[in-house]
């Protein structure tokens, strides 16, 4: 019994030998315009696989810019800051890409002057990297948004959704607004923003109509909650009591 259970745990080392040994060989590159500007795609230190002797390449770009990441594997790679940004995500990152493809990385263009290490999601421990932005150039200033709840009573609510206005510094994609009562969701949507001043209308859900009807039969005064979660910058709010 001992001896086949030994077996079978020398036969999953190797398996698992393979593996890793098949994900040190993929080759994942960063490169592009601006990453290429401070560090030549090719040079010692750019090639994106960590892992053999324990190596972290370190990647240079100036504060602005959006390097791109080419997976010049055959396998599927990313890049993943460890760090998180105000929205509470990575600061930056691509989606996962097959071998031949390749992406900007995106949350780049915010960062401040400092260190910053990345890895894959799907190599974690295998595939590590530290990018080093300098204190040359500008980072873009991280998107900002404020709002105001417009709708007034329990009953427009219920018959038209939510009315919010909402400015924003810049054209955000993907901010995601959340109405809140108490700890319930009774809406949510995912929208685009223009820069500047413009109305978002926010439906509510079936189950969020009933909580918010309850307590307009109990005639209490509704406390909502609006949040709008903007990529790359911090979370604008707008509380409101509606009648
Ligand atoms: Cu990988």
């Amino acid at each position: 019994m001992e001896t086949v259970r030994e077996r079978g745990t020398l036969r999953a080392k190797i398996r698992l030998s393979l593996i890793l040994g098949t994900a040190l060989l993929a080759l994942a590159v960063i490169a592009g315009t601006a990453w290429a500007r401070a560090e030549p795609i090719g040079a010692a230190g750019s090639t994106y696989t960590g892992g053999s002797g324990g190596l972290t390449p370190t990647f240079t770009m100036d504060q602005g810019d959006r390097p791109s990441f080419s997976d010049g594997g055959a396998n599927q790679h990313n890049v993943t800051a460890r760090g998180n940004g105000p929205d509470g995500k990575a600061f930056f990152s691509t989606p996962t890409l097959n071998g031949g493809q390749s992406a900007t990385v995106n949350g780049t263009q915010y960062l401040t002057a400092g260190t910053y290490t990345f890895f894959c999601t799907i190599h974690p421990t295998e595939m590590q990297a530290t990018l080093v932005v300098t204190g040359n150039g500008t980072p873009q200033a991280r998107p900002t948004a404020t709002l105001a709840l417009r709708t007034k009573t329990i009953s427009k609510a219920l018959k038209k959704g939510l009315l919010i206005s909402v400015s924003a510094s810049t054209q955000i994609s993907g901010a995601t607004l959340t109405a809140k009562l108490g700890k319930s969701t009774i809406g949510k949507t995912t929208t685009s923003l223009a820069s500047g001043a413009q109305n978002k209308t926010l439906k509510l859900t079936k189950a969020g109509k009933s909580k918010l009807s309850g307590k307009a039969t109990g005639k209490a005064t509704a406390k909502v909650t609006v949040t709008a979660d903007i990529p790359f910058g911090s979370p604008a709010t707008a509380k409101a009591k509606l009648k």
